[in-house]
């Protein structure tokens, strides 16, 4: 498995919808695969194939050890609505409250080719909403107040310059090295 490169805000692959899957092949379980790794190397809780640059309708979810490969995935319930913070590995250290449906049941083909329903409330729908916006172009600051929207974009602005080419490389994580220890 690889660590990919993460395509960040202003990389025209995050707002492509992107195409259905026919058939789960051993390329598309690698990429799976290589979406976990970058994933966790990121330390974060979901991945959409955009964000690697790839046109798939495929994403990866694990929240609090709750794993899931998301292969032509739709929503096909909601229920209730929530305000809560989040992120995105695609707009580093940029965050804003959204307010989403607080339960979805989302369908999906696994990498095994197996379709499934899974229900998921608070981070986990809301993580299952994230990554299937990202599958449909969008970002999680599309729905952010035009004031807020506009104060995340400038904060964008400054901090952009790290990422030449809208490339956020992402390392193996450094043993020693827990950046959480730094934070909150
Ligand atoms: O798709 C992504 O960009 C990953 C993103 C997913 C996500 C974060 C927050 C709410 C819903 C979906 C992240 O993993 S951002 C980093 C992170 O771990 C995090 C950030 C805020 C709240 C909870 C987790
Ligand atoms: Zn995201």
């Amino acid at each position: 498995m690889s660590i990919l490169d993460i395509r960040v805000l202003g990389d025209p692959a995050l707002r492509k919808p992107t195409r259905p899957v026919r058939d789960v092949t051993d390329e598309l379980r690698k990429l799976i695969g290589d979406l976990f790794e970058t994933m966790y190397a990121a330390e974060g809780i979901g991945l959409a194939a955009p964000q690697v640059g790839r046109g798939e309708r495929i994403a990866v979810v694990d929240v609090g050890g709750q794993k899931f490969a998301l292969i032509n995935p739709e929503i096909v319930s909601r229920e209730g609505s929530a305000k809560a913070e989040e992120g995105c590995l695609s707009i580093p250290d940029i965050y804003g409250d959204v307010e989403r449906p607080l339960v979805v049941t989302i369908r999906a083909t696994d990498e095994n080719g197996q379709p499934y329903e899974a229900t998921g409330a608070d981070l986990l729908g809301r993580c299952f909403q994230h990554e299937i916006d990202h599958l449909d172009g969008k970002l999680f600051i599309d729905y952010l107040s035009p004031l807020k929207r506009r104060a995340a974009l400038s904060k964008w602005e400054k901090a952009k310059d790290e990422y030449p080419g809208y490339i956020r490389k992402v390392r193996a994580e450094e043993p020693g090295l827990h950046h959480h220890d730094t934070e909150m």
